[in-house]
């Protein structure tokens, strides 16, 4: 008999997102369960998560405070419409992340997932410019290698061709300054010194298309999904001063890094860095719940509901905005982080990953390591004439070996939840090691 177990018998039906169906459906990886640091696949392996799945599980998996809570929520109240009516847990979620962000930006717009929050943040930037009289504010600023989402304004602000070139043009006007990764800053330890003037690109823009056309500029602090880029030093305050001195709205994309990523509640924490919007998502509800959310500062709320002409101030929103399991998850998850420290256990820990992590530099094809909080990332140089099939081996490879990781490109990341130990990472830096040498 068959020892695996739960093996779907057709894996033909499911399309499966951002993924070589083909050579998935040939040779599948299938998790049955999963508890803390681990997963288990249907052939019974233990797998050490690497990269809390999508770097969304931050506080490890099926952890009992959010198990529970999402339980008896789901008994409870199952779901409550969050359009003229209410439930007490979105409330009271908003004001906590009120409490866990920068100072001001003090109101939250509930979405399911980091796409919905980016796609929800502009489209605030949007309208906030209209309710200032500044309505020809339409143009939207994204970077080279930026990852926004799917939906069709992140997609739009996005800044991978690959994933633009299926769609044609976007839905609203765009341009995107240049991506902060420079060839003088390889092997930098934290934040690269080199760099900092790329913010300019702004200014470049801003010559280009007039100031009065550009509603917001929208950056992930620390560009997670292509390949681990971090801001040079200098970067992100240099990017502010040039919003303010134009007017433009700064939103910073925090799908990855809140929730501890960088040992502190959000990269503007870590940064000092406040910017007008944050999107959030995947660590908010330790991605037990989909929701994605958005900060909002004061002043941009204020001016949307005083400028509004009718009772609804702002035309948006989704059926599940704030839905109560996704509220139960967070506010759980938040209690997890806060009870067993967890934000500071990754501040603690970031030394000796990046210790770790950077003891592969003379392993083979190996071009770059860079790292910041709890996040790694070692790129490989490409085969030649085909991009991405080191990096393709290495998934498989670790997998075979126990760990689970994620790749871009040649690019190999780590990210594992907040939990891990001192021997679990010297695990996975050592099987990544491995699978580095076993690569040709
Ligand atoms: N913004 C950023 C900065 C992200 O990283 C999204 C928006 C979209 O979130 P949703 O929840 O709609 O997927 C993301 C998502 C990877 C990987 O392997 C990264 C993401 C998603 C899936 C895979 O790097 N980031
Ligand atoms: N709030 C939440 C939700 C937290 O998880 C934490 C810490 O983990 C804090 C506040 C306090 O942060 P710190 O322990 O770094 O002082």
């Amino acid at each position: 008999m068959d020892a695996r177990v739960n093996r779907p018998n057709d894996l033909e039906a499911f399309w499966m997102p951002y993924t070589a169906n083909r050579a998935f459906k040939a040779a599948p990886r299938l998790c049955v369960s999963a508890k803390d640091m681990h997963y288990t696949t249907d052939d019974g392996r233990q797998i050490l998560d690497g990269c809390a799945a999508l770097w969304c599980v931050n506080a490890g998996h099926s952890r009992p405070r959010i198990v529970e809570a999402v339980q008896k929520q789901v008994a409870t109240l199952d779901f409550a419409p969050t359009f003229h009516f209410g439930h007490p847990q979105a409330f009271t979620l908003a004001s906590r992340l009120a409490g866990m962000f920068p100072e001001g930006l003090d109101h939250v717009f509930f979405a399911n997932s980091g796409s919905e929050a980016v796609d929800s943040a502009l489209k605030i930037a949007l309208a906030y410019h209209r309710a200032r009289g500044e309505g020809g504010r339409v143009r939207l600023i994204g970077r080279e290698r930026g990852y926004h989402g799917s939906g069709f304004g992140g997609t739009a602000v996005g800044g991978i061709v690959r994933n633009r070139i299926q769609f044609g043009a976007g839905v609203q006007p765009v341009d995107h300054m240049r991506h902060t990764h420079l060839p003088e800053n390889v092997f930098s330890r934290g934040c690269p010194e080199h760099g900092a003037d790329l913010a300019d690109d702004l200014e470049r823009m801003v010559a280009l298309h007039d100031a009065s056309s550009i509603a917001a500029v929208i950056v992930e602090p620390m560009a997670g999904s292509t390949g681990v880029l971090l801001p040079p030093v200098g970067y992100l305050k240099r990017l502010r001063e040039i919003c303010d001195r134009h007017g433009i709205l700064l939103i910073f994309d925090e799908v990855i890094t809140a929730f501890g990523r960088l040992g502190t509640a959000s990269a503007s924490d870590y940064f000092g860095v406040t910017p007008d919007l944050i999107t959030v998502a995947k660590g908010l509800t330790n991605a037990t719940v989909p929701m994605g959310a958005v900060m909002v500062a004061s002043h941009v709320y204020d001016t949307v509901l005083a400028a509004a002409d009718t009772p609804i101030e702002f035309f948006h929103g989704y059926t599940y905005s704030g839905h109560p399991l996704a509220c139960a998850a967070a506010l759980a998850t938040l209690d997890t982080y806060e009870e067993e420290g967890l934000f500071a256990r990754s501040a603690s820990l970031a030394p000796f990953w990046e210790e770790r992590v950077h003891s592969l530099r003379d392993r083979r094809n190996v071009i770059d390591i860079r790292n910041l909080g709890l996040v790694a990332a070692f790129e490989l140089s490409a085969r030649d004439g085909a991009p991405g099939a080191r990096g393709l081996e290495a998934v498989g490879r670790a997998f075979e070996a126990g760990l689970m990781v994620r790749v871009t490109g040649d690019i190999i990341a780590l990210s594992p939840p907040l939990i891990v130990s001192e021997e679990q990472i010297d695990e996975m830096v050592g099987i990544v090691g491995d699978v580095i040498d076993a690569i040709e």
